[in-house]
């Protein structure tokens, strides 16, 4: 019997995507594996993850979209018909994030749904969770220890991660090229310290035992670079020279700036994750859906979560604002009783890495109101990378001429906020 794309399957995946909710049965406790003890199963998250192309909007490419591959989240218990049917071609970048609980069992089905404008290319495509130390090889998504996912066909991974923190996931299936053309996705893992009373705080980035890291709301970016050879190339079925690597557009969840600033578009109706759209389509808003606005009220403590998944360093800054770095790699930066995390105006983040970043918000100023927005007025704040010519797209300048590149907005609000229900939510 077919099963149709549902309005509440998706609504279920786009839950765990954004807002991270526990969708199964509580068992708790601790079962004794092979020799060593784990903690059980706290609950069942249960995602589909379709591999396919699309196209996206760079600055300067308005009439001339830039191809790409990439994940979007599906109904995992679609029929794979009814994926390709819906979906093929109409892929987005980057990838969604994903949102756990430490100790969660985790079931993500990919479907390599095949790509449009190039049939001729009949690569398979995984799922590999980057900086993950303790794989199981088999779902490790490392194609040539593991296995792969051919066009037409479903594997589901599983994974019980046990350690907390930001990490980041790719396609590893030709990989140089495949995380190049989109297939790039924050994945994170929050701790079982969650929704206790520690400090002050009731979420955390990680089980400090103190409340050091605790947070009021959360980001996640995900730092990039895109070269228009690599996509024009795989477009027109052309070899690209990996080493001739020189991007031109430097991105924010798949977007540059001011795109940064638009709200998440998860569902085509800019509303986050509430009214799933079943058509999907590739509108350029749709195919770049994740914001990377952040929306605060004064004095919150806010958590970025940071990934590079470029091939270039870079060296981000906040201005005005001090940056505490408190996790490193999914790593709590502590070393046994020896607080190992700092402070810093310039955060550099190298290829591959992820970083956990706090600041307190500051206090709003009515005397000095950057703009106003659905919100009310706001004080401004900027997120960017350091380096100019990485504010700028194909030449053109960067804050102050037309702005561009790897840029956002930290808005302090004067009018109070509602409380974060997910990762990165907007408020339009
Ligand atoms: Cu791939």
């Amino acid at each position: 019997m077919e099963q149709s794309l549902s309005g509440a399957s998706r609504r279920t995946f786009l839950k765990a995507v954004g807002a991270g909710t526990l969708m199964a049965s509580v068992t708790g406790g601790l079962v004794a594996g092979l020799g060593r003890a784990h903690p059980a199963s706290a609950a069942t998250s249960v995602l589909g993850l379709a591999a396919t192309d699309g196209y996206v909007i760079m600055p300067g490419r308005e009439d001339d979209p830039l191809y790409v591959f990439g994940f979007i989240p599906v109904n995992p218990n679609a029929t794979i018909n009814d994926l390709i049917t819906t979906y093929k071609g109409h892929s987005q970048m980057s990838a969604p994030t994903l949102d756990f609980l430490q100790n969660d069992d985790i079931k993500i089905t990919l479907t390599n749904l095949g790509l449009v404008q190039r049939p001729d290319l009949t690569d398979a495509h995984t799922i590999h969770w980057h900086g993950f130390d303790i794989p199981s090889p088999l779902n490790d998504g490392v194609p040539e220890v593991s296995v792969a996912v051919p066009i037409g066909k479903q594997l589901t991974y599983f994974y019980r991660p046990h350690r907390e923190g930001t990490y980041m996931y790719h396609c590893h299936f030709e990989d140089v090229e495949h995380v190049q053309m989109g297939m790039t996705g924050i994945v994170f893992v929050r701790p079982i310290q969650d929704g206790t009373q520690i400090g002050g705080f009731s979420k955390f980035a990680y089980n400090d035992g103190d409340g050091s890291t605790g947070y009021h709301r959360h980001f996640a970016i995900l730092l990039n670079e895109v070269w228009s050879n690599f996509h024009d190339g795989d477009r027109d079925i052309q070899e690209s020279i990996a080493t001739d690597y020189e991007p031109q557009w430097f991105t924010l969840n798949g977007r540059c700036y001011p795109q940064t600033l638009q709200p998440n578009d998860y569902n085509g109706e800019n509303s986050g994750i509430t009214t799933p759209n079943p058509n999907y389509d590739d509108a350029p808003d749709r195919s770049q859906p994740n914001s990377s606005l952040v929306q605060v009220n004064p004095g919150e403590r806010v958590l970025l979560r940071l990934a590079n998944l470029g091939y270039q360093q870079h060296a981000v800054q906040l201005p005005g604002i001090n940056l505490h770095v408190i996790g490193q790699d999914a790593s709590l930066l502590r070393n046994g009783t020896v607080d190992t995390s700092y402070r810093t105006n310039t955060l550099y983040i190298g290829p591959g890495e992820a970083r956990d970043v706090l600041f307190d918000a500051p206090g709003y100023s009515a005397l000095r109101p950057s703009g106003s927005d659905g919100r009310g007025p706001y004080n401004v704040y900027y997120f960017k990378n350091r380096d100019w010519r990485r504010l700028s797209s194909l030449g053109a300048p960067g804050p102050g001429g037309a702005p561009s590149g790897m840029m956002t907005e930290v808005r302090v609000y004067q009018n109070d906020l509602p409380d974060q229900e997910y990762v990165s939510q907007t408020y339009v």
